[in-house]
């Protein structure tokens, strides 16, 4: 039997279950609460104003950041720049993610990226891909993401897939493979540019075994940057609300000020949506929306 720490080098991601109390569901639940109004505000404005979102950004670069569902400009899909923007996340959210992460490394490591997905009813599939060539533009080539979940995730309403051991399905591929602290990690062939950027190529995502990850508001699923995941799509008709905090080792130093200022500056950048069901990119003029 694996212990957490040999199981999550093993497969890249590990469940922990109810790692956090009542009181942090509470902290995100109100975070949650405040941080969508506000969104779907800014949605409303900026619509309002016939301003683009990549126009707004440039301007107002420490705003929440929101991103609208792929079908539907004034559905918020995710926001981003949660502990910039709450105090709460910052200071009471954070210091316990760090900890859980130091338990099964060994290693301190400080917030590079956080957003919280909404994944509304009917929205926000997302296609296998790997985070880490999200990343790439910024000096950590290794990343851990705390994802946590307010509303408990099922096959229903779009919990993540992970594979059950992709590094054995892959082990014959010829790619590119990075020395991480988890140790060699393969980069994996992905779509670029357009609508699919960041998207595992069909051939190679179909062999791996992927298995559903469900979860219970209050879990926390820890997964490294070179972990392939998906969702599908949110068949129920209640939220399937999760936030994801990024971090990378602290000996690489702290990005997380320098990656929201360029995310604001580069809205409309590939880069920042991998493989979403975000509008971003040529989807604009394929659906007469504005970025
Ligand atoms: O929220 C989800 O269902 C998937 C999230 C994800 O893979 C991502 O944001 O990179």
């Amino acid at each position: 039997m694996l212990n957490d720490a040999q199981s999550f080098t093993q497969k890249g991601y590990i469940a922990l279950q109810q790692a956090l109390n009542s009181d942090d569901i509470e902290t995100l639940e109100n975070a949650s609460d405040e941080l969508y109004a506000h969104s779907e505000q800014l949605l409303k404005t900026i619509a309002e104003n016939g301003e683009t979102l990549t126009e707004f950004y440039n301007k107002n670069i420490h705003e929440l950041i929101v991103v609208p569902e792929i079908d539907n400009a004034n559905k918020v899909c995710r926001y981003e720049y949660l502990s910039g923007y709450s105090e709460a996340v910052r200071t009471k959210i954070i210091p316990k993610l760090q900890i859980l992460i130091e338990q099964l490394t060994q290693q301190k490591f400080v917030l590079f990226k956080d957003k919280c997905n909404a994944k509304n009813p009917g929205g926000g599939a997302f296609a296998p891909h790997q985070d880490i060539i999200a990343y790439d533009q910024f000096k950590p080539a290794y990343h851990i993401t705390a994802a946590i979940f307010l509303d408990d995730a099922t096959i229903e309403n779009g919990c993540l897939f992970f594979p059950e051991n992709y590094l054995e399905d892959l082990k014959d591929l010829n790619t590119k493979r990075v020395s991480t602290l988890s140790g060699n990690r393969p980069v994996l062939d992905s779509d670029e540019g357009g609508r699919t950027h960041g998207n595992i190529c069909q051939a190679i995502s179909d062999q791996i075994r992927w298995t559903p990850v469900t979860a219970k508001k209050g879990d926390v699923v820890l997964f490294d940057s070179y972990a392939p995941h998906h969702s599908e799509k949110n068949n129920s008709n209640m939220t399937r609300r999760a936030m994801f905090f990024t971090f990378n080792a602290e000996s690489d130093g702290d990005f997380y000020q320098a990656y929201y200022d360029m995310k604001h500056r580069e809205f409309d950048n590939p880069k920042f949506h991998i493989a979403t069901p975000t509008a971003h990119s040529d989807v604009f003029q394929e659906n007469g929306l504005k970025s």
